[in-house]
């Protein structure tokens, strides 16, 4: 049987693609189930994310249709682990739950063995590579009948991923060689650290900002599915999407010089509960941990390749970034914050970090270390506690801006881009965490740097502006509690 993730692009195009057809095939029939049915489209989207009232404002759910307790009382319902370090380790179940279902019916109806292929959008190779492939786009099946691949609104217009020079796609998480840095994981790959089971916990890794969250807003837009985590896992092709994130975690962790597991907790899950997944058949369901993600685990998965388009060579020697050494070795500190609550509508705002001069200066001297055994610093923003109430806005974070000049025209000083996924459930205040919002880390090392050689760096304080991209308006602002400087420091390796 052929289990092997293959990428999308290489199967083929529009019906010709049988991967697709079948998985169109598969999801026409997995549409007559009710939601009630561990089985269902309705089911398998609503345990990412599951909000009656607006189920039935989208038209996903009649007014009448019972809903499942197992759904309600969060047993299987909106499980989707975002801004921890049980992101990849959730989804990967996730997909591998699907794509059992899925491939359960291909073979019923057609016979084949099917696996989920990967949307590989970063391929540079490939010209094509972040247009949706055809079969998504297309309003029938080759029998005339409508097109399940395209059941759910996207973004208006939507054929193509249209990143602008700001947000555009980075696969600068590929080059951190740390899964989680500090006590909380406020820094690294992968994701904060949460004990018991959160849906929206508090800090995002760096693979899940960009490219994760950044290509859930350029296929949902403000109205599309994509973009709300209520609704995003209706839309079939949340599934290659996530397949191609998974991919690059896979690849991350085959490219030496990665540090994935230091805190054995991260190995069973959270501590309250187990995480769970529903089997083709609808019996009772599997339950996993992180532990059963990895390489010998019943949920390791197989990708045709590793390499194109995810920015490593894996098995080769790619020195990347210097190692700061052991990740529980490592320093982080707090060198300085800005002092209000900073609220962003309809245009930029403006506020002041202090800073620690000498913790600052310190810093940026260790910042290009290279020798090994010499002390090495990078330096990041991090936003807490980052609350709204929109699904995914974009939010544009820039550094020493000068006033009153336009922000698109320093990208000199543009710190990064960020996309706040998920930011209406993580700001509920009925929801799993109390409406904590959540908190993002920046690398600024890199552009400290540059402003440090322009002359252009006080370390007394910097200016952060924050500027509104899509989805942020004065009727539905952003608010950000508090804005630090983090210092991150360790040996060179
Ligand atoms: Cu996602």
């Amino acid at each position: 049987m052929n289990t092997v993730r293959q990428d999308v692009a290489t199967l083929g195009s529009g019906w010709n693609n049988k991967v697709l057809l079948n998985y169109a095939l598969a999801m026409r029939e997995l549409d007559k189930l009710p939601i009630t049915d561990h089985n269902s489209w309705k089911f398998l989207g609503a345990m990412h994310g599951f909000d009656r009232q607006l189920w039935v404002e989208s038209n996903v759910l009649d007014d009448s249709d019972p809903v499942p307790k197992d759904l309600t009382n969060f047993t299987y319902g909106s499980q989707c682990q975002h801004g921890s370090w049980y992101f990849l380790s959730w989804h990967r179940g996730y997909l591998f739950a699907f794509e059992a279902i899925v491939a359960a019916k291909v073979k019923q109806l057609t016979g084949d063995d099917w696996a989920l292929p990967y949307w590989n959008y970063l391929n540079n190779k490939n010209p094509e590579a972040r247009r949706a492939p055809e079969a998504f786009l297309l309003d029938t099946l080759p029998d005339g009948s409508p097109n399940p691949l395209k059941k759910y609104p996207r973004r208006q217009g939507f054929s193509t991923l249209r990143p602008t020079s700001l947000d555009a796609f980075s696969l600068a998480a590929m080059a951190e060689n740390d899964f989680q840095v500090g006590n909380d994981g406020s820094i690294g790959f992968g994701g904060g650290v949460t004990g018991n089971f959160a849906q929206f916990a508090r800090w995002t890794g760096d693979l899940e900002n960009n490219p994760h969250n950044t290509v859930h807003r350029l296929v949902g837009g403000g109205e599309g599915f994509m973009a709300d985590p209520y609704l995003a896992a209706l839309d079939p092709i949340f599934w290659l999407h996530h397949c191609n994130v998974d991919r690059l975690w896979e690849a991350w962790m085959n490219t030496a010089g990665k540090t994935m597991v230091r805190d054995p907790r991260w190995l069973d899950g959270p501590a309250d509960r187990r995480f769970i997944m529903p089997v083709p058949g609808g019996a009772a369901g599997m339950r996993f941990s992180g532990r059963d993600t990895l390489k010998g685990g019943k949920l390791h998965p197989r990708y045709a390749d590793l390499s194109i388009g995810t920015g490593v060579k894996p098995g080769v020697e790619t020195v990347t970034r210097v190692s700061m050494g052991a990740p529980e070795q490592q320093n982080i500190e707090p060198i300085g914050a800005n002092s209000a609550v900073v609220k962003v509508g309809s245009g930029p705002v403006r506020t002041r970090v202090d800073l620690d001069p000498q913790a600052t200066n310190t810093g940026i001297a260790a910042m290009g270390a290279t020798a090994p055994g010499t002390p090495v610093t990078r330096l990041y923003l991090a936003l807490e506690s980052v609350r709204g109430s929109a699904p995914s806005p974009q939010l544009e974070v820039y550094v020493n801006l000068p006033e009153g000049v336009d922000p698109y025209l320093h990208p000199e000083c543009h710190a990064g881009s960020l996309t706040l996924f998920g930011l209406n459930v993580a700001s509920r205040a009925d929801g799993g965490h109390g409406g904590n919002g959540l908190g993002y880390t920046i690398d600024i090392t890199d552009l400290a740097q540059r402003l440090t050689n322009a002359g252009d760096f006080d370390p007394n304080h910097l200016r952060v502006t924050l500027v509104p991209g899509e989805q942020i308006t004065a009727q539905k602002p952003v608010t950000v509690e508090r804005i630090s400087v983090l210092k991150r420091s360790g040996i060179v390796s």
